[in-house]
């Protein structure tokens, strides 16, 4: 195309290098860091277990889809450790790691890939949302939540067990959306406490970010009055803190935060693609060379973590990835006959005969209704 990206202009921040070493401003969200980077080691680890268990399932014919997280382990586990229980997410299909740190096990997770499940557990148990297929579209969502925080004085209280904020997760691609830009000028126009959180894993199925956008991804949010923060999506340390950061300001009514995590995506898109086909083996080597993971694991061994720690983890994650076998095995088949019953708070007269008709229907075809 002849022009250069700027992407790699703005230096984002880094608080653990790809080598292990602390740098960067001091931790100021999070209380004993050792304790957090065990924490997080251990999130990372079993998330990661659950996400090649996953993407094994589905290859034995046991999952319809999958869609990896891998390489996104610290942008997902940074920004849901840093959530407050009373806080929303609205996330996009990918986001197993904020699900995970918001309690949702395998169990839940799983049955919508297994199309066991109408969609797949109830959002208000979690504050957590499904995971949006549609492009940018929970990014509304997010807002409109938010709006309603403000209007039922959940925000700028300066109660922080009390006050709310919105945090919604999407991708580099989602922010070519209208809906994004929508959302986000929404947001800036009434203060809206969400923090817009953008894994920029540099891809778009098949399309690079350097063909969405020009500039850097976290520059959008100057255009619109808020500000913009580029991090390293896979520095743990960095996402937790940019992201508690940016949600105490908005529960405390200084408005939304764009916050632009640079990671890398290193699976396919989904199982259904083959991602030699639009980048090269270096690249990947290149990410490879800055996991996540390791990084922490670096920094522990240098703290004086024992072997021991390690080990436990590599245990607990052998276990969990027999529990996520057992659990997508023993999903119950749906009962779609209640898809009925899901529609309106209370059932409709209409659809409730429908529901009669369908029932019959498959008591004649012999089908489970
Ligand atoms: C409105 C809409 N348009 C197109 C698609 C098809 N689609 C599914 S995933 C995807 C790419 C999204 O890329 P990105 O936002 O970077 O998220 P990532 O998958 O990398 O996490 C597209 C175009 C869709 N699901 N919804
Ligand atoms: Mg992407």
């Amino acid at each position: 195309m002849g022009i250069e990206p700027a992407h790699e202009q703005a230096e984002p921040l880094c608080m653990l290098t790809p080598a292990g070493e602390r740098t960067g401003p001091p931790a100021v969200h999070i209380g004993d860091e050792t304790q957090s980077l065990r924490d997080f080691y251990r999130d990372m680890t079993l998330i990661r277990r659950i996400d090649t268990e996953a993407f094994a399932l589905q290859r034995h014919g046991e999952l319809g889809l999958w869609a990896p997280l891998r390489g996104q382990e610290a942008a997902q586990i940074g920004a849901g450790c840093a959530l407050a229980s009373q806080d929303w997410v609205f996330p996009s299909y990918r986001e197993h790691g904020i699900a995970w740190t918001r309690g949702i096990g395998p169990e839940l997770l799983l049955g919508m890939f297994r199309g066991t499940e109408m969609s797949g557990w109830d959002p208000n148990e979690f504050r957590y949302a499904y995971g949006q297929i549609i492009i940018g579209a929970q990014t509304l969502h997010a807002v409109g939540y938010a709006l309603g925080l403000q209007l039922d004085g959940l925000v700028g209280n300066d109660d922080p067990q009390r006050d709310t904020a919105v945090l919604t997760t999407f991708g580099d691609g989602a922010t070519s959306q209208g809906a994004v830009a929508e959302a986000m000028m929404w947001a800036a126009s009434y203060q809206a406490p969400v923090v817009f959180f953008c894994q920029n894993n540099h891809y778009a199925i098949s399309v690079p970010v350097e063909r969405q956008s020009r500039s850097p991804l976290a520059h959008r949010a100057r255009g619109f009055g808020f500000e913009g923060i580029r991090i390293d999506g896979n520095d743990v340390l960095a996402c937790y803190e940019a992201v508690a950061s940016a949600l105490a300001k908005a529960r405390a009514g200084g408005g939304p935060t764009l916050i632009e995590a640079v990671t890398y995506r290193r699976g396919p898109h989904t199982t259904s693609d083959d991602p030699s086909r639009y980048r090269e083996s270096a690249e990947e080597e290149y990410w490879e060379s800055r996991d996540p993971i390791e990084r922490v694991r670096l920094r522990l061994v240098e703290l004086g973590v024992p072997g021991e720690f390690f080990t436990e983890i590599d245990a607990e994650a052998n276990d969990l990835g027999a529990r996520v076998r057992e659990a997508c095995l023993a999903l119950p088949e749906p009962d779609l006959g209640a898809l009925f019953d899901q529609v309106f708070t209370e059932q409709d007269p209409h659809l409730a005969a429908q529901q009669a008709e369908y029932r019959s229907w498959h008591g004649v075809s012999g089908g489970a209704a």
